[in-house]
């Protein structure tokens, strides 16, 4: 018995040490630029989704989203509540956290990412459980989409 502790007690050990590298192997917190209207409670949640997924977050609260997204070249098609900027990349919308990252590591040649639209179920568009399924889209400036990744929904 005493052993098996000892195996369990090594164990959670390891694991534990594992989870640690990984964090360390992410780097330190990206910095994302988060731009939105006053008035917008699921921006506002969204940005605390990041927060949650220690992304070190500056929030600008602007009356002229629309003027932010043609600056950096978010095409109307893929236009969502909220405009941010991380490492060089536009990512519009409710875009989850993990697909930053995976943006992040990756580095794809492109303008960015969007979950086009508020679909239902996206992080800081929650409403129970009820959930779209919705594509995260990359874009570029030549107006060339694809699917980044794809989400499944409830119904
Ligand atoms: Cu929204």
């Amino acid at each position: 018995m005493k052993v098996l502790k000892i195996f369990l007690a090594i164990a959670l050990f390891v694991f534990n040490a594992g989870i640690k590298a990984e964090t360390i192997d992410a780097g330190k917190p990206a910095d994302i630029v988060v731009y939105r209207s006053p008035a917008c409670n699921c921006c506002e949640k969204w940005l605390e989704h990041l927060k949650t997924n220690n992304f070190n977050v500056k929030d600008i609260v602007s009356n002229d989203i629309q003027a932010i997204k043609n600056k950096h070249g978010v095409p109307q098609a893929i236009a969502s509540c909220h405009t941010a900027l991380v490492n060089g990349y536009v990512i519009e919308g409710h875009v989850p956290a993990n697909d930053i990252m995976k943006l992040l590591k990756t580095k794809p040649k492109i303008t960015g990412i969007a979950v086009p639209g508020m679909p239902s179920g996206t992080p800081g568009m929650e409403m129970g459980g009820q959930k779209d399924a919705y594509n995260v889209m990359s874009f570029d400036k030549e107006n060339h989409y694809e699917v980044f990744n794809s989400y499944e929904g409830t119904q």
